[in-house]
């Protein structure tokens, strides 16, 4: 049974569909991407009713969105407003899942953004209070932050639901293929279980991961971020976690570590360069783990899990004047191509705000808008569809810088084809000649050499247009001895 409350964005409203249409899974609920960064923490108390959750602030950042999950004991009882607070304030949820246990999702970027933005950088407490502890497995809270001082644009992404313990996978959909090359790439994993126990007696309660078809861990669980007992039994991939795998994959823990694994992972050792997704397929054996979150922090990469539109490239620079095409790429639930899907595109702010285009996508999933700079400025992209389920889908954002024109002499000498092979061989002196004295000429071109450059354009118009290769030759000694004459009054000798 799935309900759904209180106010909910697009972003919820898509992944609530999805969530009602699959049973019990877990499912992208946010997706981010842009300047920004991710804190994870958990925590289970009883029997306490109350505790600590922290959120690691970088300097300088704001809070973006914040989330928590929040999950019952096995089999136990439906949560409503206010049986979690933090700081005082009731946790509103947003969508609740039972499966054998419940499990609940909620905004609460209300509830902590001031306190969060407002503090230093470092470690900001909360706290947790619990109106039925024994109830209560314990929360999760994840905050996504605005960050100035990254220089990548990354992609968070957030799953909430419940795990079927028989086996499920996502996959995650990359808007370009992964350069393992690329210093600041990071493709860090972490689930949210509760009701896992691991001591030093009992390590056979486990969840297992793999990844592209590889093994990543035998020994996902236990209450890392909680206590070992009934009502407090929570650990998620975070905060004081290292991204370093378990060692071997296929272990599940022994008597001096039982909980060998702390449920954050580094995703990069599975994936090749030049990938443009990753499968990720968990199960529970032991049927007794609530896996219900998941966070991916894909690090100078953007993406899109499940059913969803990427755009790219995210960035580029050109003159304007040129021309710039941004690719969409629709994938399905499972990562591939939808084919036939209309696309809209926008430039939603930068000096060409307001063009849109529309385009259909093809057999490969992807749809393009070209569009040409008449405006230096710097453009931001995107584009949107309609989602199999009827919501309307937005994509990654990207942005286009349109530089200043290179100082243009209005001059240009295209290849002829009516040439001999000495008129091309004189073209290609005058297409030196003319880069040469495009990047040596001065911001205000001197009257002289604006009269000398319009005649050199006279003379390459004449050769173009000439059905004869003789005079096209002739001409084009002209246009270099117009150039000779540009070169002495700008005082630069050019190769030829
Ligand atoms: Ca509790
Ligand atoms: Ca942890
Ligand atoms: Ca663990
Ligand atoms: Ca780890």
């Amino acid at each position: 049974m799935k309900k759904m409350k209180g106010i909910i964005t697009t972003i919820f409203l898509m992944s609530l569909l999805a969530i009602s249409s699959v049973s019990a899974s877990i499912d992208p609920v946010v997706t981010e991407t842009g300047k920004i960064s991710l804190s994870v923490d958990g925590l289970g108390v009883y029997p306490e009713s109350s505790g600590t959750i922290q959120v690691e602030k970088p300097a300088g950042a704001t809070v973006r969105k914040a989330y928590m999950a929040a999950a019952t004991i096995w089999s136990g009882s439906r949560l409503t407003t206010g049986d979690i607070k933090i700081d005082g304030v009731d946790v509103v949820w947003d969508i609740e899942v039972y499966k054998h246990t419940w499990n609940y999702w909620a905004d609460v970027t209300s509830i902590v953004k001031s306190k969060i933005d407002a503090a230093p950088a470092g470690r900001v407490d909360f706290t947790i209070t619990e109106a039925d502890s024994y109830n209560i497995e314990g929360e999760i809270l994840a905050v996504i932050f605005d960050d100035p001082n990254l220089t990548t644009d990354n992609t968070i992404v957030l799953l909430f639901g419940a795990q079927d313990v028989a086996g499920d996978t996502f996959v995650i959909g990359l808007a370009e293929p992964i350069d393992k090359s690329d210093p600041n790439l990071v493709l860090d994993m972490s689930l949210g279980i509760s009701f896992g126990y691991q001591t030093s007696t009992q390590y056979t309660q486990y969840s297992i991961v793999e990844v592209n078809g590889k093994r990543l861990t035998s020994s996902a669980g236990g209450s890392d971020d909680g206590e070992a007992t009934d009502g407090a039994l929570l650990t998620v991939g975070g905060l004081d976690d290292s991204n370093a795998n378990p060692p071997d994959p296929n272990a599940h823990g022994d008597s001096t570590s039982p909980r060998y694994d702390d449920e954050l992972y580094d995703l990069i050792p599975f994936i090749l360069d030049g990938d443009t997704s990753i499968n990720v397929y968990t199960q529970n054996p032991s049927n007794d783990d609530n896996i219900f979150f998941a966070s991916l922090f894909l690090g100078s990469t953007t993406a899109v899990v499940g059913e969803g539109i990427l755009l790219a490239p995210i960035s580029a620079s050109n003159p304007v004047g040129s021309q710039h095409t941004v690719t969409a790429t629709v994938q399905d639930n499972q990562g591939g191509p939808i084919g036939g899907r209309d696309v809209t595109f926008t430039i939603v702010s930068g000096p060409h705000t307001g063009q849109t285009g529309t385009d259909q996508t093809d057999a490969n999933g992807q749809a393009t808008f070209t569009y040409t700079g008449t405006s230096i400025g710097t453009d931001v992209i995107e584009a949107t569809m309609v989602d199999s389920q009827g919501a309307l889908v937005t994509s990654n954002q990207v942005t286009k810088e349109w530089t200043g024109a290179p100082a243009a002499p209005a001059v240009f000498a295209n290849p002829i084809a009516a040439f001999m092979p000495v008129a091309n061989y004189h073209l290609r002196q005058v297409n030196t000649c003319l880069e040469c004295i495009e990047e040596n000429l001065p911001e205000d071109v001197p009257k002289d050499v604006q009269a000398l450059l319009d005649e050199m354009q006279e003379h390459i118009n004449n050769a173009n247009t000439t059905g004869n290769s003789i005079y096209a030759n002739n001409e084009l000694l002209k246009a270099l001895k117009c150039a000779e004459d540009i070169e002495e009054k700008l005082g630069i000798t050019c190769p030829l």
